[in-house]
C-alpha cells in the first residue's frame, strides 16, 4: 500500500515537473499561420524546415525568403527571427535541408523592425547574392550577403550598426 502510494505521488511529482517545462509562446504551426496571413507563402519545403527548426530552436520567425542561394537547384531558407525570451534581438540564419535533416548556417545580427530580405545577383555570377533591411527607431540599415560552404559572408554593409 504504502509502495503504491509512494509510486503516485513519483508520477504526480513528474506530471508536475513537466508542466512546469517552459512552453514556446508560439508553436511552430501557429508560427507557419501567422507568416501565412502575413503574406509569405511558404512552398512544402519550407513549412517542412521551419518545422524542423521551430522544434529545435525556441525563437519567433519575424519574416523568411525561400531562395536558391547556393546554386544547387534546391531553395535555402532565409530566415529573421528574435529569441522568445529576448524579442528586441533579432538574428539571421540560414537553413537548408541536409542528409541529418536540418543544416543551419552561423547566425548574424539582424535590424531589430521592418526587416526585410530580397535576391540580388550582385557581381553577375553565381551563388546568388542577398540583401536584409531594416530599422531600429530614426536609423536604419542594409548588409549583402553571400552563402559560401555554408557559410554567411558579410558582402558590404551600412548602417546596421545601429539599427541591429
Ligand atoms: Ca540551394
Amino acid at each position: 500500500m504504502i509502495k503504491q502510494i509512494l509510486c503516485s505521488m513519483v508520477v504526480c511529482l513528474l506530471l508536475i515537473a513537466g508542466c512546469t517545462k517552459e512552453i514556446p509562446e508560439q508553436t511552430a504551426q501557429e508560427q507557419i499561420q501567422r507568416l501565412n496571413k502575413s503574406g509569405i507563402v511558404l512552398s512544402e519545403n519550407a513549412v517542412e524546415l521551419l518545422t524542423l527548426f521551430l522544434n529545435k530552436y525556441p525563437v519567433l520567425i519575424q519574416t523568411c525568403l525561400e531562395a536558391d542561394i547556393t546554386s544547387d537547384g534546391q531553395n535555402e531558407l532565409i530566415v529573421i527571427h528574435s529569441s522568445q525570451e529576448e524579442k528586441n534581438k533579432m538574428s539571421l540564419c540560414v537553413l537548408k535541408q541536409d542528409n541529418a535533416g536540418l543544416f543551419r548556417s552561423n547566425v548574424l545580427p539582424a535590424p531589430v523592425e521592418n526587416q526585410k530580405i530580397t535576391t540580388r545577383d550582385i557581381d553577375g555570377k553565381p551563388p546568388l547574392e542577398f540583401i536584409i533591411m531594416g530599422s531600429k527607431g530614426i536609423y536604419s540599415g542594409f548588409a549583402i550577403y553571400r552563402m559560401l560552404d555554408g557559410v554567411l559572408i558579410n558582402i558590404f554593409d551600412d548602417g546596421m550598426d545601429d539599427c541591429c
